[in-house]
């Protein structure tokens, strides 16, 4: 899928040889099984100096999602909600630099560019984002004060919208996989951090154990509702809202500011790459909850649906798959 791929260093050429191996969405041969989630050789070598390496602070705020459930719309939020004491929303560094720049991702960005990274310096609240399973996290980060922000979207949408984004930009001459490939993949969980259910799942149940260290949110009940959900956040993070930003009409102002109409409207959004070779503009398509609707038969969503919820067995983690 992406345009950089970086010959495979000699130590990791070592690390994958047994790891097995299956077709990632943009059909090259390129998806691992590590550590128990399927990670693309693009992004492993990161995704291990991540994982063996980063030292949490207890400021730090990680925003966690599996790929394509409103990863860049919670970052817009959290950053919005956590810098507002140096931030008007009216003057926002949103409004002029891309929310994955503003808090990027341990493993595509940081430790992309660098296996140690120097982050020492940077201004709390720190702001991550990450796609890594709860279980894979660094130690610091699951034993610190450090907070978790984790959003999860039905599992229907989450396939479709990584469909739609891998086919926004095609790169290579390697044929993609069709839907029905690409269906077959997902209903056993092979695709870029999945499996789905455990990815959720390690985030969900960590919530239910430790509420005051892991916000688990779902990106239904935030385009229901989200001014409850800012609050939610700012609460979780230990800074909520005061009476007197309620009625100056803060919480209004960032739910504005982090709709997915004035982001994508942003010219900053709508040019540039991100570092994978994704436009920026790639990350703003339709939001719409029950999209899958367009491109799923019944069937194959009633199937699917029907393994994820064997997965989660008795979890009690539901989804709304329709508006
Ligand atoms: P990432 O994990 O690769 O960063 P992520 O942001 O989670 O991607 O997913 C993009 C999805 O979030 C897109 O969904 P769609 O394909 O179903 O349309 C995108 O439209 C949606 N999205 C991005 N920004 C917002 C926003 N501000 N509000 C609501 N949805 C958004």
């Amino acid at each position: 899928m992406f345009n950089q791929k970086p010959p495979m260093a000699e130590d990791l050429q070592e690390l994958v040889l047994n790891l097995p191996r299956e077709k990632n969405l943009d059909g090259t041969n390129s998806l691992y099984l590590f550590k128990g989630a399927w990670v693309s050789a693009y992004v492993l070598r990161a995704v291990d100096s991540f994982q063996r390496h980063f030292i949490a602070q207890d400021t730090d705020i990680i925003v966690a999602s599996m790929p394509k459930s409103g990863t860049t719309w919670l970052k817009a939020l959290t950053f919005s909600v956590a810098k507002r004491h140096l931030y008007d929303p009216r003057e926002s560094p949103l409004l002029t630099t891309p929310p994955h720049e503003l808090v990027p991702f341990f493993e595509t960005d940081l430790y992309m560019k660098d296996p140690h990274p120097n982050l020492e310096q940077l201004p709390p609240p720190r702001i991550f984002g990450c796609h890594s399973h709860f279980a894979n996290l660094p130690e610091s980060i699951r034993n610190s004060k450090c907070k978790v922000v984790y959003i999860c979207r039905n599992p229907l949408d989450q396939v479709v919208s990584f469909f739609q984004f891998t086919h926004q930009f095609k790169q290579d001459g390697t044929p993609l996989l069709s839907l029905d490939e690409c269906y077959e993949n997902i209903c056993r969980g092979v695709h870029s951090r999945g499996p789905f259910w455990d990815n959720v799942l390690g985030y969900w149940k960590a919530s239910l154990e430790r509420p005051d260290k892991v916000l688990f949110l779902k990106y239904e009940d935030l385009k229901e509702d989200i001014i409850s959900n800012l609050k939610k956040i700012a609460e979780f993070l230990g800074i909520p809202f005061t009476d007197k930003e309620e009625k100056e009409g803060v919480i209004e102002e960032i739910s504005r500011l982090c709709s997915l109409d004035n982001l994508r409207n942003l010219e900053v959004n709508k040019n540039g790459v991100r570092p994978s070779g994704a436009p920026n503009s790639s990350f703003f398509r339709k939001g719409e909850v029950g999209d899958w609707a367009n491109y799923l038969s019944p069937s194959m969503a009633e199937n699917y649906l029907k393994i994820v919820e064997e997965k989660l067995g008795g979890s009690g983690l539901t989804f709304k798959t329709s508006q």
